[in-house]
Order: C-alpha cells, then structure tokens, then sequence
C-alpha cells in the first residue's frame, strides 16, 4: 500500500451511477373460466389448494366467475403461470370436472 493518495486523471468524462440491470419479468393473469357443471365446491377447493386462496377469498373469486363468466386467481411469471394452468386442468379432469384454466399477459 502507498504511503500517498491516488493521482487524479481528469480526462473530462462525467461518469454516471449503473442503473440496476435486471428487468422485471412479464406477469400472466391466470383465469378460471365459468361453466354449468363444475361445482362450486371444487371451484373453491383449487383456489384454495392450488392458489393458496383464503375461504373467503377463494369464495368471492369462485362467485365472480359464476356471475361474470371468467376471473383471474392470480398473476405470475409465465413458467408458474404455465404450471399453474397445467396444475388446474390435471386436477380438474381427476376428478371428472369440465373446468377450463387459461393464462393471458397482464399487459392485455
Ligand atoms: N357455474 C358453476 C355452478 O353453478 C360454478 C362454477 C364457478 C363453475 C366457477 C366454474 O370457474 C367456475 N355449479
């Protein structure tokens, strides 16, 4: 270590703070979609299992989507979003329910 301080070379460049390079990721709305023959039971059972929806909570999203034919359970990056669709359709279709799942970008 030098005993003296660092020389200055003024070279006239202003140098500027980084800017944080990461972006925030795209969101995707997962939506449930209405139909006559799924019950509103099982609707609210995969708000709460797979969304991890409250009662109330999951309860007030299964009425919008009885009432205005779709809703959205949540939003999330498209890998989880993907998941959660796939997550849906499986469940739905093991235990005979016509229950139908889509995602769609939060920007639409
Ligand atoms: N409409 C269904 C019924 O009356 C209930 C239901 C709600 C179904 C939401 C699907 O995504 C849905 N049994």
């Amino acid at each position: 270590m030098s005993d003296f301080p660092e020389p200055i070379y003024d070279d006239g460049l202003a140098l500027e703070t980084a800017k944080p390079k990461l972006k925030k990721p795209p969101l995707y709305r997962v939506l449930l979609l209405n139909d006559d023959y799924t019950t509103m039971e099982f609707v609210i059972e995969v708000l709460t299992q797979i969304f991890h929806h409250s009662e109330e909570k999951a309860t007030q999203i299964m009425l919008h989507v009885h009432q205005k034919g779709a809703g959205v359970c949540g939003l999330y990056t498209r890998e989880i979003a993907e998941s959660k669709v796939e997550q849906v359709i499986q469940f739905a279709q093991s235990e005979k329910h016509p229950l139908q799942c889509k995602m769609e970008p939060d920007s639409e």
